[in-house]
């Protein structure tokens, strides 16, 4: 199975379409009155780049058992996942209206039971570079070509079980496997908790670390981008596909802005969930250039 996109999707186009999945996120949230916002707008970027230019997918034929597998295993971004999915034509965009309610395919964490195009439920945390492993060796066994994407978040990147799955996939030589880490320097709470409850330290969990030098330690390919910038997330895709026989998955280290897109959410933890009011949708879809006709639809 080739990827379906006969051309490439230009850099003005996924422009347009992650501000399209911006606003989306934003406008959806504010109507279930609960969501993630920060961490799907800083992996949108990624997202329409994967989706609209890299993946071997068919959004007509979901379960086609050639099609490339991805797993978003920071699943609390399921919105993120959701607006892009519908953007590329798996479901229509006005289901997005229908998000985080019951009898929904579109729960608030990804349920591949439910929803096309979703190849692996998550939202605990930790799991799916696991099961993206699993996912690629079995695919050598079987000697199937397509390959298989993990987006984690750099918070989620301190669960243990990822680090027994880095070393298993290196063991494996899963280099039809590739972990993207969504790196906004901040998660949603730190510790330890302070007299007045609040869990304060919020500052970057990997600050002080040399993630490139830990994954390449791990005999994995290290490409370091800047997750905003379509040719760096383009040159990285390239690189991947070039180490397809090199014996070693890759990890693809996206330096990115937690709430990008929006004045009031960037950069700011507290924006990692939260409902915008009128006032601030109006200002989001003025910033990401959409249509807003003073509610949320
Ligand atoms: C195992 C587990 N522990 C805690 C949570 C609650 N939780 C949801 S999002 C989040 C912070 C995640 O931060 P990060 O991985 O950096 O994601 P992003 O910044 O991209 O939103 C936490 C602790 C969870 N979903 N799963
Ligand atoms: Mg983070």
């Amino acid at each position: 199975m080739s990827n379906t996109n006969a051309t490439r999707t230009s850099t003005a186009e996924l422009q347009q379409l992650a501000a399209a999945g911006r606003w989306h996120v934003v406008e959806t949230v504010a109507k279930s009155k609960a969501g993630h916002i920060g961490g799907p707008l800083s992996a949108m970027d990624l997202l329409v780049s994967l989706y609209f230019n890299e993946l071997a997918i068919d959004p007509q034929q979901p379960q086609d058992p050639a099609r490339d597998r991805f797993i978003l295993s920071k699943g609390h971004c399921a919105i993120g996942l959701y607006a892009v999915l519908a953007l590329r034509g798996y479901f229509p965009l006005e289901e997005l209206a229908t998000f985080d309610q019951g009898g929904s395919r579109l729960q608030g964490h990804p349920d591949m039971k439910l929803t096309p195009g979703v190849d692996s439920s998550s939202g605990s945390l930790g799991q799916g570079l696991s099961a993206g492993a699993g996912i690629a060796m079995a695919a050598k066994q079987l000697g199937a070509g397509f390959h298989t994407w993990v987006m984690l978040g750099d918070g989620e990147l301190e669960e243990g079980m990822v680090w027994e799955a880095v070393h298993t996939a290196r063991r494996f030589k899963l280099d039809n496997l590739t972990a993207i880490i969504d790196l906004n320097g901040l998660q949603q709470y730190g510790w330890p908790v302070t007299e007045d409850g609040d869990r304060f330290d919020r500052s970057n969990p990997w600050a002080g670390v040399d993630l490139e030098g830990v994954f390449d330690g791990f005999g994995w390919n290290v490409v370091s981008i800047n997750g905003h910038e379509f040719n760096e997330i383009q040159a990285a895709f390239d690189q991947v596909r070039a180490a397809r026989c090199s014996g070693k998955p890759t990890v693809i280290l996206a330096k990115t802005t937690k709430g990008k897109g929006i004045s009031f959410a960037e950069g700011t933890y507290k924006w990692h969930n939260g409902v915008a009011t009128p006032e601030q949708l109006a200002i989001a879809a003025a910033e990401l250039g959409q249509a807003f006709e003073g509610e949320a639809k």
